[in-house]
């Protein structure tokens, strides 16, 4: 089987599990990528991720859906599965601290997606409702086709309701604030956004088709302010990238300067 023909192959067993192959870019030193695990350094990664309410619907009916954290453990499964028949090592957004930078292999992946306000990448197709689900390591240097860099929607966006939908105001133009989100989630834990999902993420009108569903959103808002889950990294342990330069969290929006 040629390169293609396998990079094809990937794709389609992605797509059948609800995933979606979300590129790939070949690592420089300060990608912050890992070896594999015989220790031959890795000259191909390929990110894989999922969108809007597919990756969902097909847990429903997996073995996973009774676990703990049914995402996690499913994604394990298929990507680990897929790893071992191609000769590759899985890794994985949730392994950590110190976690490994997915954000920013996201950017290196698909050039011109950027953080938007939420601290979510926002993506002209899905808007913030997409997330990361693990990475394929190679050995070998794949052929990649360079993707045509997506426009980024918050330059354009005039309103930003994101800023305004927040009733906490954790959602700021200079970031997106923890403490006041977790602490309107424990003031209301029946509330809107614990049940349907957070309301700055429902304000941004890019991607409407692939909002979440309320049995979803509810999972993941569950899964964020359980204890187990909410281990942001301590201030004082190194992330796996420390060597890269960080991307500014949320970049001006010229159509306000403009
Ligand atoms: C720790 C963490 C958090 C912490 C953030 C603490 C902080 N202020 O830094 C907490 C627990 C608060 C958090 C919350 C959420 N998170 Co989070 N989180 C992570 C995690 C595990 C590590 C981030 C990190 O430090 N990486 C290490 C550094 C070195 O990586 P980096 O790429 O260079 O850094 C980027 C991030 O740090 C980012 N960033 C900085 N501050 C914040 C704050 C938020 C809320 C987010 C999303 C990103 C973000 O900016 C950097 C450059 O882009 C990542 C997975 C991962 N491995 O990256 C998910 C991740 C960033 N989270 C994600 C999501 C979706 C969320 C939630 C929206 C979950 C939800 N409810 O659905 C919430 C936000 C709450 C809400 N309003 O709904 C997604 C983002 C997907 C995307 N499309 O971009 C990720 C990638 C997980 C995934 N499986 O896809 N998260
Ligand atoms: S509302 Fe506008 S600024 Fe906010 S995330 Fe959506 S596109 Fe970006
Ligand atoms: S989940 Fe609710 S409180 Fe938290 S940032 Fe979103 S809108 Fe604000």
């Amino acid at each position: 089987m040629t390169a293609p023909e396998a990079l094809a192959v990937i794709r389609r067993r992605l797509a059948r599990a609800g995933l979606l192959l979300r590129g790939g870019f070949h690592p420089r030193a300060d990608d912050g990528v890992p070896h594999l695990a015989d220790g031959r350094p890795t000259r191909t990664l390929l990110l894989v991720g999922n969108a809007g309410r597919t990756l969902w619907r097909r847990l429903a009916g997996s073995p996973e859906m009774t676990r703990p954290h049914p995402f996690d453990a499913y994604c394990r499964r298929v990507l680990g599965e897929l790893a071992a028949g191609c000769g590759a090592r899985a890794v994985f957004p949730d392994e950590g601290p110190p976690w490994y930078p997915f954000q920013r292999w996201a950017m290196r992946a698909e050039p011109g997606l950027r953080p938007s306000p939420l601290g979510i990448l926002l993506h002209p197709r899905f808007g913030p409702w997409h997330a990361y689900r693990g990475a394929l390591l190679f050995a070998g240097r794949l052929p990649l086709a360079a993707p045509p860099p997506l426009a980024w929607p918050c330059v354009v966006c005039r309103d930003r309701p994101c800023l305004t939908a927040c009733p906490a105001g954790a959602v700021t133009a200079e970031g997106y604030h923890v403490a006041r989100c977790r602490a309107l989630l424990e003031r209301l834990p029946d509330g809107p956004c614990m049940r349907g999902g957070c309301l700055a993420r429902h304000a941004c009108p890019v991607g409407r088709a692939f909002v979440y569903d309320a049995a979803q959103a509810a999972h993941h808002m569950r899964a964020f302010v359980t204890p187990e889950r909410d281990r942001a990294r301590p201030e004082s342990e190194p992330d796996r990238g420390d060597s890269a330069p960080r991307p500014p969290r949320c970049p001006p929006n010229r159509a306000r300067r403009d």
